[in-house]
């Protein structure tokens, strides 16, 4: 099977396996695991935050974060197509008491002169903001990347208000490859950061979520209180530690090769897709010509052994990833051609 479901599909390197085996742990809630120690220390260098806590996934980052930033009864501003508000089972309101409000875009990217007219001072008529929340790269919006200047000004502008911005970088080592710019500087204008070591990085498991160390203090007893003190965990750092550090450097070839599959995808009659505006490692492609439904061509991919997902009825997305070669694409562009021809054939 050629899988381009996601990134989190990435199963763990002999490296990785040997290091898992081979870590030093401890009981973290006791913060004794040398290893969970260790990531957690590189991970708020290389982030250039104060502190960084290990969280077991993603969501629990984006909803610890939330959490430190919120009181119940504000609301979280971001795009209407985010992570937060989509794929986290409105955790914003289930564990925050928060309201999101969402703006609209073309594709993911916000920039303040949107953001600004929403946010809300306190006042006996609404929901003051309590946080803005950007994602990048943007999953749904096919990878995209935020600059460093958007950033700067969206971050700016709500410090001056009061308001704090988290970043969900689930992806922020794509968007440093794509941008050739460190992450430090990417989220050095934002309040907190999540990021992934489980997505294009590689590790079996496991989120970073990097800030103050004051919230990150805070934080460690949110993931506690949401049952995220994970003992001897250094196993699970161990893969993370490797991830941090030696996988950011071959991220370039999961964007090539993305590029390469869109470029593909792109001369199939049918398909709708701009390959010069892929630049990290998604691909959302619009199949609406085809006269195919997401679900159905995804069936008729598996049958040629290609794993790709719809993202709603007229959508699909693909993520390349170190398990998948230039060749597997090459194959999948394929098979995506055949399955659409043979509907016009009928
Ligand atoms: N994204 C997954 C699915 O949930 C959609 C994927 O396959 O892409 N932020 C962003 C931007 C994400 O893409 C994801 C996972 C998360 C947060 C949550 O991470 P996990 O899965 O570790 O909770």
């Amino acid at each position: 099977m050629i899988d381009l479901r996601s990134d989190t599909v990435t199963r763990p390197t002999a490296e990785m396996r040997r290091a898992m085996a081979e870590a030093e742990v401890g009981d973290d809630v006791y913060g004794e695991d040398p290893t969970a120690n260790l990531l957690e220390q590189r991970a708020a260098e290389i982030s250039g935050k104060e502190a960084a806590l290990f969280v077991p996934t993603g969501t629990m980052g984006n909803t610890i974060a939330i959490k430190l930033l919120t009181e119940h009864g504000q609301e979280v501003i971001c795009d209407s197509r985010s992570h937060i508000l989509d794929y986290e089972l409105a955790m914003t309101a289930w564990f925050s008491g928060c309201l999101i409000r969402a703006i609209p875009t073309e594709d993911g990217i916000l920039d303040w002169s949107q953001i600004r007219p929403l946010v809300k001072p306190v006042h006996p008529h609404c929901g003051p903001t309590g946080a803005i929340e950007i994602e990048n790269t943007h999953n749904m919006g096919g990878g995209m990347v935020y600059t460093v200047e958007a950033i700067r000004e969206i971050a700016n502008g709500a410090h001056e208000l009061g308001v704090r911005v988290h970043m969900d970088g689930a992806r922020v080592f794509n968007a440093a490859v794509a941008l050739r710019v460190p992450v430090e500087e990417i989220v050095a204008p934002v309040d907190t950061v999540m990021f992934c070591l489980s997505k294009g990085l590689g590790a079996p498991a496991g989120s970073i979520l990097a800030g103050p160390a004051e919230l990150i203090d805070k934080g460690r007893l949110l993931r506690k209180r949401l049952g995220g003190g994970m003992r001897q965990v250094g196993v699970l750092a161990a893969a993370g530690l490797i991830a941090l550090e030696d996988t950011p450097a071959r991220l370039g070839e999961d964007h090539a090769n993305a590029r390469f599959f869109a470029e593909g995808v792109a001369r199939i009659p049918g398909i709708a897709i701009e390959p010069r505006k892929v630049v990290t490692n998604i691909v959302v492609f619009d199949i609406g010509a085809t006269c195919l439904t997401a679900g159905e061509l995804s069936r008729r991919l598996k049958q040629r052994s290609v794993l790709i997902n719809g993202i709603g009825p007229s959508h699909m997305r693909a993520v390349t990833h170190y398990d998948v070669t230039r060749a597997d694409c090459a194959q999948a562009v394929e098979a995506l051609a055949e399955a659409v021809a043979r509907v016009a054939i009928n």
